[in-house]
């Protein structure tokens, strides 16, 4: 007997997927996508006004908006963190603090005296981070000679030489070429105030400090690099700095931007107006201008505010949703689905990109954002070819092209040990990472569970479970499994959100539900179920294994338990608790509410919460667990209950 085997409760759970995909409808755009808010952390917002200010270009109602937006994120202690509920970040908190200065906030108010405290007992401005350091440069409240040597030749060297930038993930790579073109110019345009608060006067080492032969060279070639910066000659540099400036100019998409990410997007119009361009060229304009694009606005009792994101998820928005759509029994001929799948079929990237640097291969694919055609992803690819492939060809004309276009490029993009990376075959290089420059985020993009799942799942739905690409994709996540039976999650938090991809991706390659993969799997779900029946996972489990699988229950890490346990046996009562957790939590209007952040950009240092997630995979969840356990096929047909 399961909890949901009364005819009662399963008419309650038809309609509670009925209200949520109606309300996940509601939410589309007219021309067929889905895209809900990215929110990561204030640092977005500071470093927006430090542009401006930079530029020369600082509206008053802008910093008074942003300002007002990073004053509502700050809490009681003085800090902001890089997710709500997360521990006080020093680097986040001193660009917030000098945004705020920057707004005319007295630095004797109390909040700010909260703020300043702690960045003193965290090591000041002294032990921030690299990139916090170059903004402070930039306005004189730190010396270039006290930074990395980041020397602009970098993008001279061949592909085949280790550090060259192919071998930094693309958004590092888009993120450190502007970089050394204004690291090595060197501005200086000091803010209308000093920062002298914010100092401890002495360095204090972030992380500890390496030992080693890599390390020991990449200090001595760091020191080297310095001297050759300060020479008054420089062969090199000027072409150094040719390239570079057409590097950047040619990746600039048609939004304006670079990459659809704010750091490259910001970086490449610092470093093409110092390498000359005026704020009226075309390039630099439109950059700037597209910026707006990414700003959120929004009305307060306090006043408006804004906003930025750091990056736009339509596409994965879309697919997402259009699954949980055809999850619910949707049908292709629904209009909310043929516009979506229509809407997919016209973002089909078709041009060559950086990722042929290491495979050649036709393009295809798809990428996150609404403009980034030279940087399609696997992830992308593959979940949009999971929805993609369940749309008849003859509903929806060119659909079975794109997809049949979409696996062959995912395929080739393999890497060697049979995984997949997120954006690039074989970017697995770790000697990037001793640089002394790289003390935030990842900078390499080697292959991960969670998009490795999702292109197995991928294959194997589209009849390839045999083939060799396959094979090895399969041994690979097998090999990836931890010790505790689970998987980590390298782009969502974390572990349920991992195992919550390889489950369903193995069972659908035909991987018996009783195989010890799978059992180890199912038990470590199941252990970690919370006693209110759902599944939550705190980004803290990403420093502190302590919290691996532990956290208040959310919508989105619920849904993705689900999805594998579901997927295993839809019977089992652990399904059926998690089922109603869904149910209960669900609001009037069929959404869900999710304060955590369940995104991961860089694990440890960056964090997102996706918007849609709350919403999209709580539908698939309800969508095949009804028709697992025989409910409606269509939920559209359900009658409102009671
Ligand atoms: C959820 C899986 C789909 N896909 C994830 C891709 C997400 C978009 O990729 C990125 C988003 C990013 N944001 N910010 C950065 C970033 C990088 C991504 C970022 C980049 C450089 C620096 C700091 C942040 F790749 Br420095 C929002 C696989």
């Amino acid at each position: 007997m399961t909890a949901l085997s009364s005819l009662d409760l399963l008419k309650d759970l038809e309609d509670a997927t009925r209200r949520a995909a109606e309300h996940l409808v509601s939410l589309q755009a007219p021309a067929g996508w889905w895209k809900g808010e990215l929110r990561t952390n204030v640092t977005m917002d500071a470093e927006d006004l430090l542009l401006r200010q930079f530029l020369g270009i600082l509206h008053e109602d802008e910093l008074e908006q942003s300002a007002r937006w990073i004053r509502s994120q700050q809490r009681s202690d003085g800090t902001w963190a890089t997710y709500p509920g997360g521990p006080g970040n020093l680097s986040v908190t001193v660009e917030a603090y000098v945004a705020l200065k920057l707004a005319g906030d007295d630095i004797h108010a109390p909040h700010m005296c909260r703020a300043r405290d702690f960045v003193l007992e965290s090591g000041g401005l002294e032990a921030t981070r690299v990139f916090t350091r170059i903004w402070l440069a930039l306005f004189g409240e730190w010396s270039w000679n006290d930074l990395p040597a980041m020397p602009p030749e970098l993008v001279l060297l061949p592909s085949w030489v280790p550090l060259n930038v192919y071998d930094w993930a693309c958004w590092a790579r888009q993120t450190v070429v502007p970089i050394t073109v204004v690291a090595s110019l060197r501005p200086v345009r000091p803010l209308p105030f000093a920062l002298a608060e914010l100092r401890v006067g002495r360095r204090r080492r972030r992380r500890p400090t390496r030992r080693g032969v890599v390390p020991t060279a990449f200090s001595v070639l760091d020191r080297a690099l310095r001297m050759y910066d300060k020479s008054p000659v420089k062969p090199g540099r000027e072409l150094a700095f040719r390239r570079a400036a057409e590097w950047i100019l040619a990746r600039q998409e048609s939004d304006g931007g670079w990459g659809g990410i704010q750091p490259p997007w910001v970086y490449s119009i610092l470093a093409l107006h110092l390498l000359g361009y005026s704020l009226d060229h075309p390039s630099l304009a439109g950059a700037i201008v597209g910026l707006e694009g990414f700003l959120v606005r929004e009305q307060t009792p306090d006043g408006p505010i804004r906003r930025l994101e750091a990056c736009q998820s339509p596409v994965w928005d879309t697919c997402l949703a259009l699954t949980a759509l055809l999850d619910a029994g949707y049908p292709g001929h629904d209009p909310a689905v043929s516009q979506a799948a229509e809407w997919l079929l016209g973002e089909e990237i078709r041009v060559p990109g950086d990722w042929t640097t290491r495979r050649r291969l036709e393009p295809a694919g798809w990428a996150f954002e609404f403009a980034n055609d030279l940087y399609p992803d696997v992830d992308d690819t593959a979940e949009v070819v999971l929805a993609l492939r369940r749309i008849s060809d003859d509903l929806v004309p060119g659909v079975a092209d794109s997809v049949r276009r979409g696996i062959l490029w995912t395929v080739g993009m393999q890497s060697k040990d049979g995984g997949w990376g997120a954006f690039d075959a074989d970017n697995t290089r770790r000697l990037i990472e001793q640089l002394p420059f790289c003390d935030f985020g990842a900078v390499i993009d080697p292959p991960s569970a969670d998009v490795t799942a999702h292109v197995v799942e991928m294959l194997a739905a589209c009849g390839l479970t045999k083939t060799r690409e396959a094979r090895r994709g399969i041994r690979w996540l097998l090999n990836a499994q931890e010790t505790d039976g689970s998987w980590f999650g390298r782009w969502g938090a974390n572990y349920v959100y991992g195992t919550g991809a390889v489950v369903p991706a193995l069972l659908a390659a035909g991987m018996p539900s009783d195989s010890l993969p799978i059992r180890r799997a199912v038990r470590w779900l199941r252990q970690h179920q919370n006693a209110d029946g759902g599944w939550g996972e705190d980004l803290r489990s990403y420093e502190d294994p302590a919290w691996a699988g532990c956290g208040a229950s959310t919508p989105s890490q619920t849904a993705w338990a689900l999805l594998a346990l579901i997927a295993v046996d839809p019977d089992s009562e652990a399904v059926g608790r998690g089922i109603a957790w869904l149910v209960d939590n669900q609001r009037a209007d069929g959404g869900w509410d999710e304060q955590h952040y369940t995104g991961t950009g860089f694990p440890g240092d960056f964090y997102i919460s996706y918007e849609m997630y709350r919403f999209v995979f709580p539908i698939s969840a309800l969508g095949r667990y009804l028709s697992a356990v025989g409910g409606a096929t269509d939920v559209r047909k359900v009658a409102t209950a009671r």
